[in-house]
This record gives structure tokens, sequence and C-alpha cells, in this order.
């Protein structure tokens, strides 16, 4: 009987704090974010950090901060993003896997527009000055993930045991993992990250996520998947994932709502919602020792915090 990993996605660098007071931003807020998704039934959190005014930052002492939060509080598998934000080199995303050696990173597989511009257009009152900057930056910006720093990422996830996580934003990044996995830059079976619905990814429809899939079982011999949506289309993504025997990522990184018009008060009111979802369909979610038994991972034992 499979079990389904439900990740929390706890906040990401896409919403910006004056859309949401629910937003956590410090490592108390993050690390206790991180329980209560925990004990609503998340396996996986993915961690991005952000400084004490909430922009996304790629400082070390942050995410150390964060990942002794996470895990004197909780079991949990930490997945630490090296997406971190388009205002970030790529030497600075990757840094905190050395640093924290975690067992599970995300990798990006492809370079594309990732416009966050819209949001701000939304926000009728700005708490930072940073931030409507930040929005309207990303339609000048390229999210990039070239070849040569997907391979830069893989072999350092490689070095320090942990994980990566392919995030997939277009059916065109599919290309890219059967190409690495051919040179044995990527082993199988790979875990596979399906994201729907980013302005400028592909767009969030269950015609698009079969797709997707499907192009994936041509493409890649063995692999896990999981998927994950923004805004409005996160539970409806999910739900199809759970119907295809996916596992499924929710969080404030992709969506600030529990359902239409109600935002949700934490991580952990999606992780219920999506759970509730998964036990009516008669699955069962995984506890973080399966998600690691399910996805091979190193052990909360292993790593660099
Ligand atoms: N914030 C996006 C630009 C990841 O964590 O690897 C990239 C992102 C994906 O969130
Ligand atoms: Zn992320």
């Amino acid at each position: 009987m499979r079990k389904v990993i439900i990740t929390a996605a706890l906040t990401g660098a896409i919403h910006v704090p004056s859309q949401t007071p629910y937003l956590p931003i410090t490592p108390e807020q993050i690390g206790l974010e991180a329980e209560k998704a925990y004990q609503a039934g998340a396996a996986v959190v993915h961690v991005h950090a952000r400084d004490p005014e909430g922009r996304p930052t790629s400082d070390l002492a942050t995410f150390t901060a964060i990942a002794n939060e996470i895990k004197k509080r909780c079991p949990v598998v930490v997945c630490f993003t090296t997406g971190g934000s388009m205002a970030m080199t790529a030497a600075e995303r990757v840094a905190v896997v050395p640093a924290l050696k975690p067992e599970l990173a995300s990798l990006n597989t492809g370079s594309i527009n990732f416009v966050l511009a819209p949001m701000g257009e939304k926000i009728k009152a700005f708490k930072h000055a940073w931030e409507k900057p930040y929005l309207d930056s990303s339609v000048d910006a390229i999210f990039a993930n070239t070849y040569r720093s997907i391979e830069l990422f893989a072999e350092t996830m490689r070095e320090n045991g942990t994980r990566p996580e392919l995030e997939v934003y277009d059916v065109g990044h599919i290309n890219t993992i059967r190409y690495f996995i051919e040179k044995g830059v990527l082993k199988t079976p790979v875990y596979i990250q399906f994201v729907l619905g980013i302005l400028g990814g592909i767009p969030a429809t269950l015609q698009n996520l079969l797709f997707l899939y499907e192009t994936a079982r041509v493409q890649i011999s063995e692999f896990h998947w999981s998927v994950c949506a923004a805004g409005k289309s996160q539970i409806p993504m999910c739900t199809g994932a759970l119907l295809l025997g996916g596992n499924v990522r929710v969080g404030l990184e992709d969506s600030f709502y529990v359902e239409r018009g109600k935002f949700a008060t934490s991580n952990a009111d999606q992780v219920k919602k999506i759970k509730l979802i998964a036990e009516a369909l008669g699955l069962e979610t995984a506890a973080p020792e399966e998600a690691r038994s399910i996805l091979g991972l190193k052990g909360s034992w292993n790593v660099g915090f």
C-alpha cells in the first residue's frame, strides 16, 4: 500500500510579507511552522530563508538558525532550496548544500521567466520598501538554471549526500533530466517535483499534469514524483496527483489560501486539507521515516546541523 508524502513549503521567496500576515519570516517562526505542519501530517518541509524584513536571503547563518529551530522541534525531512530567488547568484543559491549537508535540496532543471509582478498590483500598502521593486524586477529577470549550473548543483549534492528534488516547470525540463541521467550526473530513481501554474511556466491544468507525467514515464525509466501548484490551483492539482499515484506539496510558498478567499493561518491548514482529501481517497500519508525510506534519504543523523 503506497503512502503519500506530504511536503510543506513553509515560506518560499515568491510571496512578500504584505500579501499575508501568516507568512513565517524569522527562524523561530519557520521552526514553529515546520512543527505545526509535521503535526498536521507533513513528512517533508521545503525551506527558504528570509532576513528580518522578510526579504529572501542566502545567508548561511540564517539557514543554520532555521535548520536548528526545525530539528529541535520535529523529525521532518528538511529540503533546502537551491532556487533561492532571482536576486541571488548560482553560487549563493547552492552554498547551503555543503554548509548544512541536508537530506534533500531542490534542483531546478531549467531556466524560465518567473514573473511575480502582477501580484504586486493587488497590494494596496507595502510594509517594506524592498517589496514592490522585488516583485516588479521579475519582469526583467530570468530564473537562470543553465546546464552548467544544473551539473554543478547536482555534483555538489552528490558530494554531500544530498538527494536532489528536481523542480520541473515545463515539459522541456524533462528532456534535461533525461540528458543528465544518460550523462551519469543524475541517478535513477530520480525525484521530480512538477511545478504548475507559475507565470512563465506550464499552466496548472489536469491535462498538463497528465502530459508532464506521461512524458516523464516515456523519457525516464524510474522516478518518484510530487506535484505543487500556485495559488488556487494548489489543492486541485495536488488532488490530481493523488489520483495518479503521486505525492503532494502544499504550503505558503505556493499559495496563501486554504479555500477561496480564506487565508491559510498556517502551512498546517493546507497540510490538513490535502491529508483529508488523501484519506477520503483511501490513501495513507507517510511519516518522515517512511518518506526517507521511499526516497532513499541518508537520515537525519547524517546532516550538517
Ligand atoms: N523562488 C523561486 C524563484 C526552489 O525553491 O528551488 C524558486 C523556487 C524553487 O522557489
Ligand atoms: Zn522554493
